[in-house]
């Protein structure tokens, strides 16, 4: 059985991004897949986070996981900073990985925004602690977003110059799973924008806690245009927003854009977004309604982050250990 990785920051609620573009595989590939996942409060840091809210958030990232059929027993979750091999690694790859590299990373520009100098050292090296976080376990498979693609091209370039520097073949190549239909949805306010857990406005966005009624008022203020759907996916191109609603409603409905625009093609916005609604609120209520419910015990939920962080440990504590034997470091 193959070995999978990935991981999803607590640094807001999850969205509907994160559930199309990722979430919903990582449920699908449990049933021929050894998962970890993992909630990634060390790369969450990298940009200003609340103690308190942190705390709160790591707990609701992992109840939302649960509730959209994340397994804890067969498979592992756990928050990677109870998992010290993982800032272990990262230290090692902080000195295999060049500066150049890390330069081409266009989602350290996109966060930095225009005050680079501002930026913490911990967002630049981001990449190297993902790097570490899929090596520490030998893990050859990673589900994530669109988005991600550059950093796991990167992963595997660190691993062949370790590999490289070092004259072993131990860190294996790792391959990225870009699955489903909405590997990129975007923001409900621009459509050129990616939906993002902390983006300032909470209409860009669909929370998986949103209850009906938020869903509904969202999805009606959503960005559009005056022109009516068409009947052609083709001509979706040149209208990110009204291409972004109809991939949405394409990936809940398992439907490909064609075969929506054959149903909705001609309508104006007003019948096409009550149909989205109805589908959003079906899907998304429930996980949070279960959310919810899991997050009233939070020494259960405590208990099962535990449980995963220790059988995580013991899986990465060994290969890490071989990694800085291999570095030279004298283990005493
Ligand atoms: N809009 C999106 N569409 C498709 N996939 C997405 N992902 C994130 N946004 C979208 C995927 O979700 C996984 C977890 O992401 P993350 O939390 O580790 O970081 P991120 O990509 O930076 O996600 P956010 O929501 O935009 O978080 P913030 O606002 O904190 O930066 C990844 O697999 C990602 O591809």
């Amino acid at each position: 059985m193959q070995r999978i990785f990935s991981g999803i920051q607590p640094s807001g609620v999850p969205t509907l991004g994160n559930y199309l573009g990722a979430i919903r595989n990582w449920v699908a590939l449990q049933t021929d897949h050894e998962c970890l996942w993992c909630v990634v409060d060390l790369h969450a840091i990298t940009v200003w986070q609340d103690p308190a809210q942190l705390r709160r958030q790591t707990r609701e990232m992992a109840a939302t996981l649960i509730a959209c059929g994340i397994d804890p027993a067969r498979h592992i979750l756990f928050p990677q900073s109870a998992v010290p091999a993982h800032a272990r690694l990262a230290w090692i790859f902080n000195c295999v990985a060049r500066l150049g590299w890390l330069n081409r990373m266009t989602q350290f520009k996109d966060k930095a925004g225009k005050d680079r100098e501002a930026a913490s050292a911990g967002l630049y090296v981001y990449p190297n602690l993902m790097a570490a976080d899929i090596h520490a376990y030998h893990a050859t498979r990673v589900p994530v977003g669109d988005d991600q693609k550059q950093h796991l091209e990167l992963a595997n370039d660190i691993a062949q110059k370790f590999n490289h520097d070092y004259e072993v073949s131990y860190f294996p190549v790792i391959e990225p799973l870009i699955l489903g239909p909405a590997a990129r949805v975007m923001s409900l306010r621009d459509g050129s924008r990616k939906m993002s857990k902390s983006d300032p406005s909470d209409q860009s966005r669909i929370n998986l806690n949103d209850d009906a009624d938020t869903i509904a008022l969202k999805i009606r203020r959503a960005k559009t245009d005056p022109e009516p759907l068409p009947d052609d996916p083709a001509a979706l191109d040149a209208r990110p927003e009204a291409r972004n609603l109809v991939g949405i409603y394409a990936a809940l409905s398992g439907q490909t854009a064609a075969q929506v625009l054959a149903i909705h093609g001609g309508q104006g916005f007003g019948a096409f977004k009550q149909a989205l609604t109805d589908l959003l609120v079906g899907c998304i209520e429930p996980i949070g309604q279960q959310a919810q419910r899991l997050l009233t015990d939070t020494a259960a939920l405590d208990a099962i982050l535990r449980d995963g962080a220790a059988r995580a440990r013991a899986i990465a504590e060994p290969i890490v250990d071989e990694a800085e034997r291999l570095v030279g470091f004298l283990k005493v």
